[in-house]
């Protein structure tokens, strides 16, 4: 059985706050394979092997990252979701990837850290019971990572063109197509359902959640995709076991 490590369920009805989780779960559950989810909260540090969520349990190994953990879930199982694709199509989606994973996340992160309803206060499976000096320094060691990425020093428009640029591209390539690459599900679907529906359902105010309403074929795609693949158990909450 695959176990899939998360930071637990969150925000009414996040199974995680964590987009990365998010994209594996959608994976395992776009390739019909079999899991159960453990919720470690801040204690992820001790045994994540790279020091970030996700990583799986499997067959005693344990593997991060959500990309290598693909690779070794296709391995594995085999590959359901993306032997259909073409060069060109690995390409797109691989682009797509890169932007949504490298640069929406920063814009992600921007706005978590410095939203004014502070969502990672005293937040369910992260920072819940977590005192005030807990929390300050949790805060400002995520906006300090965000200044030296560089999405911490932009102003509010330059904020919101920048999402407004990636909605856009991702809203022209995915068309009235029914997935990112056409009309079956591929891998790279995982990333950008993962991130589209957490900016989407984000208890915050948003400017890429404005953005990404702004596009008809994003809402009904995220849609979709949760109809089709969330609508059972859509938390994980009946798949969750305890920490050993
Ligand atoms: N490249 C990694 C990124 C994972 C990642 O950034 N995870 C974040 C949550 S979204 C995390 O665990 N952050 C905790 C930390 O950095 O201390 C992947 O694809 O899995």
């Amino acid at each position: 059985m695959v176990i899939l490590n998360r930071f637990g369920p969150a925000w009414g009805s996040f199974g995680c706050v964590s987009q990365f989780v998010l994209k594996i779960e959608t994976y395992l559950r776009m390739a019909s394979i079999e899991f159960q989810t453990r919720s470690l909260g801040l204690e992820f540090a001790e045994t994540a092997p790279k020091g970030k969520l996700p990583y799986i349990d499997h067959n005693g190994k344990k593997i991060a990252d959500s990309s290598f953990i693909i690779e070794y879930l296709k391995r594995h199982f085999g590959d359901s979701l993306d032997s259909h694709l073409t060069p060109i199509d690995l390409a797109i989606g691989h682009a797509v990837q890169r932007m949504v994973e490298d640069h929406v996340w920063w814009l992600m992160a921007q706005e978590r850290w410095w939203a004014p309803e502070n969502p990672y206060w005293d937040t369910p499976g992260l920072l819940e019971g977590a005192d005030q000096a807990t929390y300050d320094e949790f805060q400002a060691e995520n906006q300090r990572k965000c200044t030296e990425h560089g999405v911490g020093a932009f102003s509010p428009d330059e904020l919101r063109a920048r999402g407004n640029a990636d909605m856009d591209a991702i809203a022209a390539l995915l068309g009235d197509q029914t997935y990112l690459l056409g009309q079956q599900p591929s891998s790279f679907d995982t990333t950008v359902y993962a991130f589209l529906w957490q900016i989407l359902n984000a208890p915050y105010k948003s400017a890429l959640k404005d953005s990404a309403s702004s596009h008809g074929n994003l809402v009904d795609y995220i849609r979709r995709i949760e109809q089709k693949f969330f609508s059972h158990d859509p938390m994980s909450l009946a798949r969750q076991i305890s920490n050993p």
